[in-house]
């Protein structure tokens, strides 16, 4: 099936411009919780919640790009945000645990590596109850790829012949350190014998022929590895940007520094400018408007 565009754009805006009302409203001090942006993978979670209709998602304490590209809607984004107690939690779950079950994301967790055997087992639940269509992804950082959890749950999937899809969200860092980027994924997945589908410009995406030699990858059965490489714009944990530590330089190239802004023109060939330009400032009114109309819920 073509990669539906326009929905595809909608779920990158959705992540952007429910991030960009986070860093301008923090200091406000109404989201009292630590945050890890998603800016920078927006492309790659709209990716994930296109290409996998009817999956069940695992992320990580950085899952607000999952949440928002599944959910298409900043409400309940942002009661999470709030700790409201009409969140999809009760107000319990906060930005490191979201969750949203209706939507396919079933838990995300602040503990590196834990929600990789969470995905393993429901994939197992799958097969023990034979649902063959059944696609557990479990979208985790690269830092992740060094916990023993990993390695044991490619090689109990690959065992039970799980279907099972683990995407290594690598931008390069854990935390302040270089992490293992340059792991040879490649040559873990030849030792378990698994497919892996590497993007690091947008090839599963950005043309028909990438995205439907991605969709053909997808529907191989079993395990499989899917990494792609963004670069993280925010500090690893709050809402600025932290080139000045000196640990890591803003990059020249566009694609790399920002590349949602970098595929806009992208965007106006498929969808036409004009359209592209409403349909972003709908978006961008719609996150706006919810967080502003939620701050109205809060006690006193
Ligand atoms: C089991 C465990 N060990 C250590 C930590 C502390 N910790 C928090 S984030 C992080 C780095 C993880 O990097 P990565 O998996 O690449 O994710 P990213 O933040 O880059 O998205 C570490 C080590 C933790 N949360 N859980
Ligand atoms: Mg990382």
């Amino acid at each position: 099936m073509a990669l539906d565009l326009q929905s595809f754009v909608e779920r990158c805006y959705h992540v952007r411009y429910g991030e960009e009302v986070v860093c301008r409203e923090y200091k406000n001090n109404q989201i009292k919780m630590p945050v890890h942006l998603s800016l920078g993978e927006e492309l790659w979670c709209a990716l994930l919640a296109e290409a996998c209709p009817g999956a069940r998602y695992f992320g990580t304490y950085r899952s607000h790009g999952l949440f928002l590209a599944l959910s298409k809607d900043p409400e309940p984004f942002f009661r999470e945000m709030l700790s409201l107690p009409s969140s999809p939690s009760k107000g319990r779950a906060g930005s490191m645990h979201l969750f949203l079950p209706e939507k396919g994301l079933v838990w995300t967790s602040a503990v590196v590596g834990s929600t990789i055997s969470l995905a393993v087992g429901d994939a197992l639940a799958n097969a023990m109850q034979g649902n063959l269509q059944g696609l557990s992804v479990c979208h985790f950082g690269d830092g992740a790829m060094t916990a023993g959890t990993f390695w044991e749950s490619l090689n109990f999937s690959k065992l039970k012949k799980l279907n099972i899809l683990f995407v290594v969200a690598d931008n390069g860092l854990a935390i302040h350190n270089q992490s293992h980027s340059g792991f040879d994924l490649d040559r873990l997945a030849k030792a378990f014998d698994l497919p892996i589908f590497e993007d690091s410009e947008g090839r599963a995406w950005s043309t028909e022929a990438g995205y439907s030699q991605f969709t053909k990858f997808l529907s191989q059965p079993g395990p499989k590895v899917f990494r792609y490489r963004y670069h993280r714009m925010k500090q690893h944990v709050g809402v600025v940007e932290d080139y000045d530590l000196g640990y890591r330089h803003r990059p020249e190239d566009p694609f790399q520094s920002d590349s949602l802004k970098s595929v806009s023109q992208t965007f106006d060939q498929w969808l036409g400018l004009e359209h592209h330009q409403e349909l972003k400032l709908k978006i961008q009114k719609a996150c706006d408007q919810s967080y502003e109309s939620l701050l109205k819920e809060l006690p006193c």
